[in-house]
């Protein structure tokens, strides 16, 4: 019925993932036509976090019944994305990886590496520096003067500096960007609504609210005690178990999926996943792939299991959840409905679209 085919991303070829890396880069590369208005780097991908951070604030998508059918369609709007980038012109259709975190769930293993998405943050401004998607410490040099960048050696990074200096090097890190060569601009691409990290930023396994900027709540002794736990990256948080599949009902299945696995691995990620700004970090679209996985096999599990069983829940909408075929915002195209069986998902403008996992 479909050829499109979502699969781990330790299953892709060199060239599959070459494909996608490219793609994606392209969409953090290429100018959108009519920018949202929270995107403020103006590419086309920054539109996509720019509608992530929106339905953040407000809005069903996350904390009720709509977060997996809200997300569905968000991963749907942004592999059609992918497949009109150049990158993706020739060959099979691009369809998103996804990232198993209950197996691979050590911070130096897969997808921690340079072929995929590059490591934790490092380095003076606590910045990921390697991958396609990271930003040498080095490349500092073209963005600080000489002065500014003997003051971060000597504080050993941003997070030795007291506030006020913090915020000096923010500010002349803004106003040097502003100048930049495109070519190198395009490496900094990170959308600034949530923070003003213009990179991309990790800071894994750190247990505290994932909100603020890491280097306002990290002290010296939570830094050795994460350098400790760095080799136990998930494993005492339950991210090794998917208990949440033997829930037999919908309002009891979403919440633990998206509370207790889906937050926790944004949070324990740190950096730009912990915010709304998640999107900027290209593992969002892995991670979520995964978590639509789960709800895909868990359909499957109870449909055998309670042929009767409603695969979401509520079926009459309720002030603050969308009813099974109500159309949800900001799209307005589809409802949980039009979106229950992956492989017979038909896009309003693009037509069939499903896909299944393997
Ligand atoms: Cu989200």
């Amino acid at each position: 019925m479909t050829g499109n085919i979502r699969k781990n991303h330790t299953a892709f070829t060199d060239r599959e993932r070459e494909r996608f890396l490219n793609a994606v880069f392209e969409l953090q590369t290429t100018r959108s036509s009519r920018p949202h208005p929270n995107n403020v780097g103006g590419t086309v991908y920054g539109d996509f976090v720019a509608m992530h951070i929106e339905a953040t604030w407000s809005g069903p998508a996350h904390g009720t019944s709509n977060f997996l059918p809200w997300h569905r369609q968000f991963l749907v709007e942004f592999e059609i994305a992918l497949n009109q980038t150049s990158a993706a012109q020739r060959g099979p259709r691009v369809c998103l990886p996804y990232w198993d975190w209950t197996v691979d769930r050590q911070p130096d293993r897969t997808p921690w590496t340079d072929e995929w998405l590059g490591d934790d943050g490092t380095g003076l401004l606590g910045q990921v520096q390697r991958g396609r998607f990271g930003v040498p410490d080095n490349d500092l040099e073209h963005f600080l003067s000489p002065q500014t960048m003997a003051r971060l050696r000597a504080a050993d990074g941003i997070s030795g500096l007291p506030p006020e200096e913090m915020a000096a090097v923010w500010q002349e890190l803004d106003r040097r960007l502003a100048d930049l060569p495109g070519e190198l601009r395009n490496r900094w691409f990170v959308i600034r609504v949530v923070d003003n990290r213009p990179f991309l930023s990790r800071f894994f396994d750190l247990p505290l609210a994932p909100f603020l900027p890491f280097w306002e709540r990290e002290t010296e002794e939570q830094k050795q005690r994460r350098r400790e736990r760095e080799g136990e990256f998930f494993r005492d948080r339950g991210m090794g178990v998917l208990d949440v599949m033997d829930e037999t009902a919908y309002d009891k299945f979403r919440p633990r999926l998206e509370l207790d696995q889906h937050g926790t691995v944004h949070a324990e990620l740190g950096g730009h996943m912990g915010g709304s700004g998640s999107p900027n970090d290209p593992v969002f679209w892995l991670h979520h792939c995964f978590v639509d996985k789960i709800w895909a096999d868990w359909q499957a599990k109870q449909a055998a299991r309670h042929p009767v069983a409603a695969p979401y829940l509520p079926l009459q909408g309720t002030e603050t959840e969308p009813g099974y075929h109500q159309r949800f915002a900001p799209w307005n195209t589809m409802s949980a409905a039009d979106l229950i069986d992956t492989a017979r998902i038909r896009h309003p403008q693009h037509g069939r679209v499903g896909y299944v996992y393997r």
